[in-house]
C-alpha cells in the first residue's frame, strides 16, 4: 500500500520533507508538490518526478493526492489545513498550526465537526528518543512529581527579518509544547523577560530572552530563548522533581577527551539535531493516514501552543505577566 502525498511550500523544511518521504519513508510517495515560487516548486518537483503546482489549493484538490504536508509560512495554514479537512484528506501541517487564537479556532470547530481526527501538527520533539526517554522516566515516577523544568533553546544565528516576537512564536513554540505534552498540563500563565541584548544579535533584536510558563498545577517552566549564541543548535532539559532530576542526554557523536581537554560536535540546526526525530514523525504519520488514524500531535494542541505563544508575545510587550485562557477542550481531543 501506497500513500500518495502532496507538499505544499517547497522552501527549506518543504524540501526536507520531500526529500525524506522519498527515499526514506516506507509505503510514502510524493506526487505533487506547490509553492508559489514555481521556479523553486519545479526544482523541487522534478527531483521526485511529482507534478507541480503554483497553488496549494489546486495541488489539494488533486484526485490522486491523498494526504498533504503543509510546510508553507505560518500565515497560510489556516486556509490549507481548512480545504484538507473539507476534502476530507489527512494532513501533517508544520507549526504553528496557525498564528492567531482565532485562526487556530476556526480550524478546531472545522476539525471538530467532522468527529474524526485529519490533521497532526509537526512538533518533531515528541519523535526524538531523547525527550521519549524523559517523559518515560518522569510517569514512571521516578523522580516523583514534576516542581520545575529548565529549558535551553539557543540557535546560532537566525536569518534577516526575524524578529523579537518570532524567538517566540517560532522557536519557543516547541518548549511550549514540550512542556504540555510532558507534564500532561495546560500552561496557564507567561512572562517574559528581556536579558541584556547580545552586541552579536541583529540590530533591535531583543535577544536573549527569558520566558517564564506557569502550569495549571503549579509548575514553573523557564526557557532560555537565545538565537544568536553562536556555536550552534543548543538544546538542553532538565526536569526537577520531588526526589530528583532528568536531564536531556546531549546530542549523539563522539566525545573526545585529549591533552587536558574533552570536546565532541555540536549540530548546526534543528534538521540535524532532530533527524531522526522528523524520520520518526513522517514514518508514524503516513502509518497511521494508510490505517485512517491520526494519532500525533492534535489540533487542540496546535491551538493551546499559539494560546499560551500570543501571550508571550503580550507579556514581551506589556512587560507583565500575561493570563492564558482556553476555550473548553471539545470530546474529539479528550
Ligand atoms: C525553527 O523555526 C524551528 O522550527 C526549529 O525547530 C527551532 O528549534 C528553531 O529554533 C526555529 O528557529
Amino acid at each position: 500500500m501506497t500513500l500518495d502525498i502532496g507538499v505544499v511550500g517547497t522552501g527549506m523544511m518543504g524540501q526536507d520533507h520531500v526529500q525524506r518521504l522519498a527515499t526514506s519513508v516506507p509505503h510514502a510517495k510524493v506526487v505533487a508538490v506547490s509553492d508559489v515560487n514555481v521556479d523553486q516548486a519545479k526544482r523541487v518537483g522534478e527531483s521526485v518526478a511529482a507534478r507541480v503546482y503554483s497553488d496549494g489549493h489546486d495541488l489539494i484538490a488533486d484526485d490522486q493526492v491523498q494526504a498533504v504536508l503543509i510546510a508553507s509560512p505560518g500565515f497560510t495554514h489556516e486556509e490549507f489545513t481548512l480545504a484538507c479537512i473539507a476534502a476530507g484528506k489527512p494532513v501533517l501541517c508544520e507549526k504553528p498550526l496557525a498564528p492567531t487564537i482565532d485562526a487556530c479556532l476556526r480550524v478546531l470547530e472545522a476539525e471538530a465537526a467532522t468527529a474524526r481526527r485529519l490533521v497532526q501538527v509537526g512538533f518533531m520533539r515528541r519523535y526524538d528518543d531523547g525527550f521519549r526517554a524523559l517523559k518515560e522516566r518522569l510517569d514512571d515516577g521516578q523522580v516523583g512529581r514534576a516542581l520545575l523544568l529548565h529549558c535551553r533553546h539557543r540557535n546560532a544565528s537566525v536569518p534577516p527579518g526575524f524578529t523579537s516576537d518570532m524567538m517566540i512564536t517560532d522557536s519557543v513554540v516547541h518548549d511550549i509544547d514540550v512542556t504540555r505534552w510532558l507534564l500532561g498540563q495546560e500552561i496557564v500563565a507567561a512572562s517574559v523577560f528581556r536579558a541584556r541584548p547580545s552586541s552579536m544579535a541583529p540590530e533591535g533584536l531583543q535577544d536573549p530572552q527569558m520566558v517564564l510558563l506557569e502550569t495549571a498545577a503549579g509548575v514553573l517552566v523557564d526557557v532560555e530563548s537565545f538565537v544568536s549564541c553562536q556555536f550552534g543548535y543548543d538544546i538542553r532539559y532538565e526536569l526537577v522533581g520531588e526526589t530528583g532530576t532528568i536531564s536531556l542526554g546531549e546530542q549523539a557523536g563522539v566525545q573526545i577527551r585529549q591533552q587536558g581537554r574533552h570536546h565532541g560536535p555540536i549540530p548546526a540546526d534543528w534538521r540535524e539535531r532532530f533527524g531522526a526525530a522528523y524520520q520518526r514523525e513522517l514514518r508514524e504519520w503516513v502509518t497511521g493516514a494508510l490505517q485512517g488514524q491520526i494519532a500525533g500531535p492534535s489540533t487542540w494542541d496546535g491551538y493551546a501552543t499559539t494560546a499560551v505563544a500570543v501571550a508571550a508575545v503580550e507579556s514581551l510587550a506589556g512587560g507583565r505577566r500575561t493570563p492564558v485562557e482556553l476555550v473548553d477542550r471539545p470530546a474529539l481531543y479528550a
